[in-house]
């Protein structure tokens, strides 16, 4: 339950949860789609030979992530490359091991309100008092000069996760601990806990901007002339094999400036884990990409095995999950100091800057 002070955001009744919805791999109609049929249709021999071994390779290392639970070990551990952060990485992942048997999702038993609206809808915004904002500014603002120098650098295209800084628990402890402090007193973590079904802990923390000059979620067919992105551009559903993440916006987000957006509803889709594990795959093995090279591989890929978690891209207008989507979509504007709680594995997008700057840090919770 969140404190005084902390303030629950709704969506408008205008829109419309998704139904219930089960993922097929057939539900983005590459072979209808403008960008790729040509492509299903040509492939030779050589290329498909390629394609499939880029993801059997690609799919074997995620299995070896997900048993580990790989992104639910802290950064810090995950980037020692000495002997004894070998030994510490070790214990983690073995750690993870024996806890994921014990794993549970969508806990039954939610008891508070919070949970039970994250359950509902796979999102839940908090507003937090002004002063907390200011707090948390102050001790953030290291890693945000460090990331507005480095963006910087890259003039013009720049790709998501150059938009992305990475705080380190062991060199930023007074904002791990606060931000640790905010999620709990503004019902972050006991609804985090509810909805997993067990404790939940803050992970990582990745403080973000994004502007105008963001060019990830615009130059989607690079080669292809369209006179506008489709409407359900750069949705997706995470790769991360994380649970849950808390964006924490630090500047007012209105329609222009890239709120954060989610399908109310998208967390309760039924997809298989099979399924799941595919698009996984191919949203990080380089195959889900969308320039040319990446398509061409893509569509030689056996039917089956063409799915994506970034399929927002890929969707027709006239596809049904299309017009579910854009039902269901709040366009999350909120004031600074807001807090997004969701279900990475619902369908969302955000960081759209069209005009200004946002800048917010993103919190993963497992
Ligand atoms: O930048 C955003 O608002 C969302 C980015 C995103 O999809 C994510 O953090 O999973
Ligand atoms: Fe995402």
């Amino acid at each position: 339950m969140t404190s005084p002070g902390y303030v629950l955001l709704d969506p408008g009744s205008d829109l419309r949860p998704m139904p219930d919805v089960a993922w097929h791999p057939s539900m983005v109609d590459y072979g209808r789609h403008d960008a790729y049929r040509g492509l299903t249709q040509d492939a030779d021999l050589k290329t498909r030979l390629s394609a499939a071994t880029i993801f059997a390779a690609g799919m074997a290392k995620l299995l070896l992530k997900r048993a580990i639970r790989y992104e639910m070990i802290p950064y810090d551990t995950r980037r020692d490359h000495s002997a004894r952060g070998r030994v510490r990485f070790l214990g983690a992942a073995l750690r993870n091991m024996a806890a994921g048997t014990m794993r549970k999702r969508h806990a039954s038993s939610v008891v508070s309100e919070d949970g039970t609206r994250l359950d509902q809808h796979g999102v839940m915004v908090v507003a937090v008092p002004d002063e907390r904002v200011t707090q948390l500014e102050q001790v953030s603002a290291p890693q945000f000069a460090a990331l507005a120098a480095r963006r910087g650098q890259s003039n013009g295209k720049r790709a998501f996760e150059e938009s992305r800084g990475q705080a380190s628990r062991a060199e930023a402890q007074a904002l791990f601990v606060q931000i640790e402090t905010l999620l709990r007193d503004a019902g972050v973590m006991a609804a985090s806990d509810a909805y997993l079904g067990r404790p939940a802990q803050l992970i990582d923390v990745n403080p973000q901007i994004n502007d105008v000059s963001d060019s990830f979620w615009r130059d989607i067919f690079p080669d292809i002339s369209a006179d506008q992105l489709p409407a359900t551009a750069y949705c997706h559903r995470d790769a991360s094999g994380g649970d849950l993440k808390a964006i924490i916006y630090l500047s007012d987000v209105g329609e222009r400036n890239g709120p954060f957006s989610y399908v109310l509803g998208s967390n309760r889709m039924r997809i298989s884990r099979l399924d799941d594990l595919i698009c996984e795959a191919n949203d990080s093995n380089g195959l889900g990409a969308t320039e040319p090279k990446a398509r061409k591989k893509f569509a030689a890929l056996p039917a089956r095995l063409r799915q994506k978690g970034a399929f927002g891209n890929d969707l027709t207008p006239d596809s049904p999950i299309s017009a579910d989507i854009n039902a269901g979509l709040w366009a999350i504007q909120a004031p600074k100091g807001s807090i997004v709680l969701f279900d990475t594995k619902g369908i969302h997008r955000g960081g759209m800057v069209v005009e200004g700057e946002r800048r917010v840090i993103t919190c993963v919770i497992g």
